[in-house]
């Protein structure tokens, strides 16, 4: 077999081109490299990425359908055959929808695969022609999206290999080296030609300290902060008024809001001194290029969305965006205008209702008329992704609920399925890309034959539809179908990106200028076309999970629990390797915190609050900010002592717009225990 090209799924915003070779001997596939003519991959991987092959020919790899034989939960499982098992479903599915309505089936799905295809493509089609309930994907995104929205209009933003450029480089709430690699050699470049490099973050990992500066600013309170800079800005008017004048809007209610929000107001709020402050405002204010990389980390906070848009506002007031690798960057997704409608066909059925995904457990159990009689999982692991776990697991232990998981391992999800269905990874199916760090369109063919009788997502709902009589031609589309409805957009970005042109470059960049500082000139994507800064509605009360929060919350539970990515995990996704498995076993907290409750390093401790109670290895370092411990995200409850994991702490409480989850505004206490009995 010669090299294949093929391009990685992960919900990475690095999107990266993948190389995969092949041993000549056995025909298996051997290696797995970055695409070294790919202008962002630049011919690396990820270490997980790069050991992708191991969970391809993983030995625990679901290769046949599975029928539940014993209790929800339980993991007993028999073979069954792909006909046995689409026919239950569709028998079972057509039973609910003939009895309680078609929104009692939740399709429920996140990205698992970030490809188009196979993450909204078929599956879309399918439930929108059943009229099943629709799903509010607010899991990971959801309030930095209205926030940025709130400030730009359009979202769009400098491009990662416009960073060189940039002089001043601000990582906030953002873990380049851990979740977004591909764009630190674009820094490294920009800190080559002199540029400074900050962090803003409750945690010092390996990104902060390679910083030049580290902030360790108190979860959730950026938006204080980000006042606190504009206030600096205004008063020492470091403020770029041509700029001001032509592209935005409300500049004058700006100045008189943030009066009040002088640094000493801000320091006791974020833990940031004064001087810090006004020193970083002046730096801001004074360097161009000047570059904010936010991540989505400050938004899973309970003021997420206001905290993104404060942010967002920054390089309007000083003209940062005016200078190509100036600006402030969150996402390149919404530079991609795939015919989403074509691909995804919403005008099937008239809408289902809408069911937040971050409220899952409250679905499960609560929601009513109808109630979720049937649920059909795919691209997620929400037993142990969801927050309130237990909530989540009392709802799938329901008996009297349909569940139906897609699938590549037998996860905790799995466990609870009625129907378990084997799917092909990312190197094993067609599919299209955009990425959310970077503006290359990219299409992949499948690289390597599937194993034993998984199929695609996109396959195995046209044999639903099939057998559920759900006629419509736009069920009986092939995938390449979809891909063409996807790329049937009349946008100017996606001129002239075809299928045709995709099989022969892989990855096309999408029709932009180059370069493309994107609002040097506006227009923002505003109603005024201008940046909008309605001062009226920008303000910051501290979560009520916080250290400034309810007071009687926090006497008990006195420290705010992260759950920050781990560098070598992809959310759960390879929460089966033992290496990762014990990584996201660990609880970081500070020597302070430790020594008030005589913990040691390689103690067990357990963290708990009212919700629920987690048992973890203590790390004790100053690495991390006192007040403020973190388990990185997200362990395989099954695998963990006790049975629960990370969300088992996390509430069902959601952002201040978005209706994101509030992962990261959670109050926890933390005692030393001895060691429960491992499961299994
Ligand atoms: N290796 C790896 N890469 C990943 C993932 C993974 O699981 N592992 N997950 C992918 C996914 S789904 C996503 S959404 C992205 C997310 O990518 P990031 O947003 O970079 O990841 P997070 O770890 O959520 O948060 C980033 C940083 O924000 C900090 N932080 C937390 N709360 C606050 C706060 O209130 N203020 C500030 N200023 N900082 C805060 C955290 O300590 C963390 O270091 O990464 C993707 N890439
Ligand atoms: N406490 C805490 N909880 C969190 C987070 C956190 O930081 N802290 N992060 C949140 C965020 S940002 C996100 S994005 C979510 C992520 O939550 P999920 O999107 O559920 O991500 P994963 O846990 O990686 O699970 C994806 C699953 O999809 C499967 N999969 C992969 N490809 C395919 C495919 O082609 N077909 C099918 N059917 N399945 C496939 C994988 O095997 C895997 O089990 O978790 C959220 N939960
Ligand atoms: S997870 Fe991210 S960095 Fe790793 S290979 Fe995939 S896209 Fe690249
Ligand atoms: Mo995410």
């Amino acid at each position: 077999m010669p090299t294949q090209h093929s391009v990685c799924a992960l919900d990475c915003p690095d999107c990266c081109s993948l190389l995969l070779e092949f041993d000549p001997a056995t025909q298996r596939a051997s290696k797995l490299r970055g695409n070294p003519d790919h202008p962002v991959t630049q011919g690396f991987l990820c270490a997980k990425v790069a050991k992708y092959l191991d969970r391809s020919y993983h030995p625990d790899r679901l290769l046949h359908p599975l029928r539940r034989t014993g209790p929800k939960g339980s993991g007993q499982f028999q073979r069954v055959s792909w006909g046995e098992a689409i026919a239950e479903t569709a028998e079972k599915l057509l039973a609910v929808r003939d009895q309680f309505g078609p929104e009692a089936i939740l399709p429920y799905s996140y990205a698992g695969t970030m490809g188009l295809i196979q993450g909204s493509g078929m599956d879309r089609r399918f439930f929108h022609a059943l009229g099943a309930s629709r799903l509010d994907r607010t899991i990971c995104s959801s309030a930095g999206t209205v926030g940025m929205t709130e400030a730009t209009g359009d979202r769009f933003a400098p491009a990662p290999e416009d960073f060189i450029h940039a002089k001043l480089i601000i990582a906030w709430g953002a873990n380049i080296l851990g979740t977004n690699v591909h764009l630190w050699p674009f820094i490294v470049e920009a800190r080559r030609n002199g540029a400074r490099f900050y962090v803003i973050d409750p945690r010092k990992d390996r990104t902060g300290k390679l910083a030049d500066r580290h902030y360790a600013i108190h979860p959730g309170s950026d938006t204080a902060l980000a006042l606190a800079l504009m206030h600096v800005l205004i008063a020492e008017n470091l403020v770029d008024h041509d700029y001001i004048s032509r592209q935005t809007l409300g500049y004058d209610d700006l100045v008189r809001k943030t009066a009040e929000w002088t640094p000493q107001r801000a320091a006791a709020l974020t833990g940031i001194s004064a001087e810090d402050i006004v020193q970083l405002a002046r730096e801001y204010g004074t360097i161009q290029p000047a570059v904010i990389r936010v991540n989505y980390g400050v938004q899973r906070s309970e003021r997420g969305a206001m905290a993104v848009r404060a942010i967002g506002l920054l390089p309007a007031l000083t003209g940062a965006w005016k200078h190509q690798g100036g600006g402030v960057q969150l996402s390149t997704s919404n530079a991609f205008r795939f015919n989403l409608a074509a691909l995804e066909r919403p005008d099937l059925a008239p809408p289902g209702r809408l069911v937040n995904m971050s409220l899952l457990g409250q679905a499960l159990t609560e929601l009513d008329h109808p109630p979720v009689k049937a649920m059909v999982v795919y691209n997620s692991n929400p037993a142990a992704i969801a927050p309130d776990q237990t909530a989540v697991r009392q709802g799938l232990a329901r008996e009297d609920l349909f569940t139906v998981v897609l699938e590549q391992f037998q996860n905790d999800t799995a466990d609870f399925a009625d129907i378990v269905l084997p799917v092909t990874t990312f190197l094993e199916h067609s599919d299209l890309y955009r990425a959310y760090g970077h503006y290359y369109v990219q299409l992949a063919r499948p690289a390597m034959p599937a194993p034993g009788e998984c199929l695609p997502n996109t396959e195995i709902f046209r044999r639903l539809a099939a057998k559920m009589g759900l006629d419509h031609p736009a069920l009986r589309d092939s995938d390449d179908a979809l891909i063409r409805a996807a790329l049937d957009s009349s946008h100017p970005h996606m001129q002239g990106i075809t299928l045709e042109r995709l099989e022969r470059e892989h990855s096309i960049r999408l029709n932009l200028p180059d370069p493309f500082p994107p609002y040097a000139e506006g227009p923002f994507g505003t109603p005024s076309g201008k940046c909008e800064f309605h001062a009226e509605t920008l303000d910051y009360t501290p979560p009520v999970e916080s250290r400034l929060g309810d007071a009687e919350l926090r006497a008990k539970y006195p420290l705010e629990l992260l759950s920050a990515k781990n560098p070598d995990s992809m959310n759960s996704t390879f929460g089966n390797r033992s290496a990762v498995d014990a990584q996201t076993a660990l609880v970081t907290l500070h020597t302070v915190d430790a020594k008030a409750r005589g913990i040691f390093s390689g103690d067990t401790v357990t963290l708990f609050n009212d919700r629920g109670a987690l048992e973890a290895t203590a790390m004790v370092n100053e690495d991390i900010a006192p007040g403020v411990i973190n388990v990185p995200a997200v362990r395989w409850p099954k695998l963990s002592p006790g049975g629960t994991a990370l969300n088992v702490l996390t509430s069902q409480r959601l952002t201040d717009k978005g209706g994101g989850p509030a992962l990261y505004s959670c109050l926890v206490q933390i005692k030393k225990s001895t060691p429960l009995p491992a499961v299994d």
